[in-house]
């Protein structure tokens, strides 16, 4: 097991000026009265930009003064392994959906393993309040995440398939909008960040509930895009005036699909408005997994002891194109995409400091390929060849309770037409045979 040695990292005050020579404090508040004129727009105080929390650097060896956690050999291999099916993953899911058959989004290893294996499930055990509240509420880019809890391989096809196996979804939702109570997965949603108020009223209900207000936390992943929306100001101001158990985990990959960063604020980053909302913030590098483990890790510990927000800015960069529908080289030039593939690329750094180790060979390296390449694409193959969900799951569990009249006018009118077309028109008879039971449990159902 994994611990951490670093020490509790401060926060940096927010401008030093304030500690100088000063008249006094403002009736009912900290602040001091000061006789000079003079602005600020830095948060460390000084024109310097929020530092950046490294623990390894671009070959993989330990930066000055930074202290490697205690790592054993199981777990790191688990590390890695786990970065290097993401890429796997995507790889044989491009060429899936270049066919036709499915769509997805990239992953960016180091942010998402690394912060997965910091929010281990010992603080959410899996139990029946677990699932009214799902501890994680992601974007769409945490696949990572779901995986190390153990989903598998055949649930993220299943889902991605819309099959009979995709047990929470049952085909409903659009690839890669995972959800699992089981996994403590909030469903994916795609209008961007609303998951981050919802987040945070996650965290407040964690902390409302006796069972698991000392050690449930509720973490929340979106991309420095999605900080631009008001939900983003929303979840924070709650979590922060409303205290609540909320990590953020801002991954911060310097595109909104072809919009840069440097387009989407003026400011120092999303690590900046913390301290607005009075949160304590880290800044870390996205690409180093060790530091995004020991920062994550100790963001966990903080949220849980406070039972306050806390947030984590990962800074990384976007190498693949936003998704299957974009092609990024129409707004960024392609030597910069693979220069930043070969600088402080996140996989090859971890594997040069396994190496440094002598944990990792290239005939390993060689064999780990092959066999996850092997367990994608058996994972594949099983969710193409099972079919969708009986069809009248379409219309259960979309709300709680009593099925309200809108639903079962629905599926009245489904059944109707598909028993007046179905037998007949080839379309229809083609879409009906990919359903388990092809579509016979609405037409031959008793109501
Ligand atoms: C409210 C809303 N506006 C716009 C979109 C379209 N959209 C989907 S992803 C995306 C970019 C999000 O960028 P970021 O949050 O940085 O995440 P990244 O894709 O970089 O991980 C946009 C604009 C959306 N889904 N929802
Ligand atoms: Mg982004």
């Amino acid at each position: 097991m994994l611990r951490c040695k670093i020490p509790t990292p401060r926060l940096r005050s927010l401008h030093s000026q304030s500690r100088s020579v000063h008249l006094g404090y403002l009736p009912n508040s900290r602040s001091p009265i000061v006789p000079t004129l003079s602005f600020f727009n830095s948060v460390t105080g000084s024109d310097e930009k929020i530092p950046t929390f490294r623990v390894l650097d671009g070959v993989g060896k330990p930066v000055d003064g930074a202290e490697v956690p205690e790592l054993d050999e199981a777990f790191a291999r688990k590390l890695y392994e786990n970065m290097q099916l993401l890429p796997t993953l995507d790889t044989v899911l491009y060429n899936v959906q270049r066919q036709g058959k499915t769509s997805f989004h990239y992953g960016e290893e180091a942010t998402i393993i690394g912060s997965a294996a910091a929010l281990e499930p010992d603080d959410d055990i899996v139990d029946l309040i677990a699932l009214l509240f799902f501890p994680i509420a992601g974007q769409y880019r945490e696949m990572g995440v779901i995986l190390w809890r153990g989903y598998g391989l055949d649930a993220i096809m299943a889902q991605c398939f819309g099959n009979m196996d995709d047990t929470a979804g049952k085909g409903r939702q659009m690839p890669v909008h995972i959800g699992s109570p089981k996994y403590h997965f909030h469903t994916i949603s795609s209008p961007l960040a609303t998951q981050i108020p919802q987040a945070a009223g996650v965290g407040y209900a964690l902390r409302r509930s006796p069972d698991r207000r000392s050690r449930s936390i509720a973490a929340c992943y979106f991309g420095e895009g999605a900080a631009s929306e008001g939900d983003f100001h929303a979840g924070l101001l709650l979590a922060s005036t409303i205290p609540s158990p909320t990590l953020f985990i801002a991954r911060n990959n310097g595109f909104a699909i072809s919009t840069p960063s440097s387009e989407q604020y003026y400011g120092d980053g999303i690590a900046s408005r913390g301290p607005g909302y009075g949160i304590d913030t880290i800044r870390v590098d996205g690409n180093d997994i060790l530091a995004v483990l020991v920062a994550v890790r100790e963001a966990r510990k903080r949220t849980l002891k406070q039972g306050r927000a806390v947030l984590v800015e990962a800074m990384s960069y976007r190498v693949g194109h936003h998704s299957t529908s974009d092609d990024s080289f129409a707004y960024r030039q392609r030597s910069e995409v693979e220069d930043r593939k070969r600088v402080d690329n996140p996989i090859a750094r971890f594997r040069l400091f396994m190496e440094s180790r002598g944990w990792w060979s290239v005939t390993e390296e060689e064999e780990l390929k092959a066999r996850l390449k092997g367990d994608v694409m058996k994972a594949l193959k099983r969710a193409e060849s099972l079919p969708r969900c009986e069809l009248g799951e379409m219309f259960k569990d979309v709300y709680g309770g009593e099925e309200p009249w809108n639903i079962t006018e629905q599926r009245g009118e489904l059944t109707r037409l598909i028993k007046k077309y179905g037998p007949v028109w080839e379309p229809w008879k083609k879409e009906l045979a990919k359903f388990k039971n092809g579509g016979k449990d609405l037409t031959q159902s008793a109501s």
